[in-house]
């Protein structure tokens, strides 16, 4: 297992429609091992494949916040809702691929969702309450949508130069290579 870097917005990648998973390989087996690994470091309750830069329909998912309870990490292939709830429910959102800034987010309270498991199998579940929310926001990246684009455009402007500012500075801030560290001091 490695954990894979996450991108952060504003990134072409995060804004592409993501293909379908055609082959249930060891490939993307270790991706989805990848993803859950960087998502409980993170630490996060869900990451897309977009997030780590690959355009794939697979997402992970572990919305247990509950350290008594155990683990249920779950790992969805082609996921689709087939169903939405009319009800709908507020929830303050945040992305790791947009960190420090959160929103209110009004989606369907339940939804249900066909995928395929790793072995194949295809699964369906009703989820509600935080895996509602959860769901929704990583299918909605494999659409190449991110919970920003809920809100107007003076807020979503101002988080996306927000973001732009940290990415340069991040980019300032990359280690010096090895052998140059004195000349950062
Ligand atoms: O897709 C992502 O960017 C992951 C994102 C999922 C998400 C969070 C909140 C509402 C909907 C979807 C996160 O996991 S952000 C981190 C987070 O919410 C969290 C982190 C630690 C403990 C509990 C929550
Ligand atoms: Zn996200």
């Amino acid at each position: 297992m490695s954990m894979r870097s996450i991108l952060l917005h504003p990134d072409p990648r995060l804004k592409a429609v993501a293909k379908p998973v055609t082959v249930l390989d060891d490939a993307l087996r270790s991706l989805a091992e990848d993803m859950l690994e960087t998502m409980y470091d993170a630490p996060g309750i869900g990451l897309a494949a977009p997030q780590v830069g690959v355009l794939s329909r697979l997402i992970v998912m572990d919305c247990v916040k509950d350290d008594r309870e155990p683990p249920r990490p779950i790992v969805l292939v082609n996921p689709e809702i087939v169903w939405s709830s009319e009800e709908t429910a507020p929830y303050e959102e945040g992305c790791l691929s947009i960190p420090d800034h959160f929103a209110d987010v009004t989606r369907p309270r339940e939804v249900e969702v066909i995928w395929t498991d790793l072995d194949g199998n295809a699964q369906r579940e009703r989820f509600d309450g935080l895996w509602a929310v959860c769901v929704q926001h990583e299918i909605d990246h494999l659409n190449g949508k991110l919970f920003i684009d809920y809100l107007g455009p003076i807020k979503r402007g101002v988080i996306t130069r927000k973001m732009e500012k940290l990415k340069r500075d991040l980019a300032r801030e990359k280690p010096a290579p090895k052998g140059h560290e004195a000349a950062r001091l």
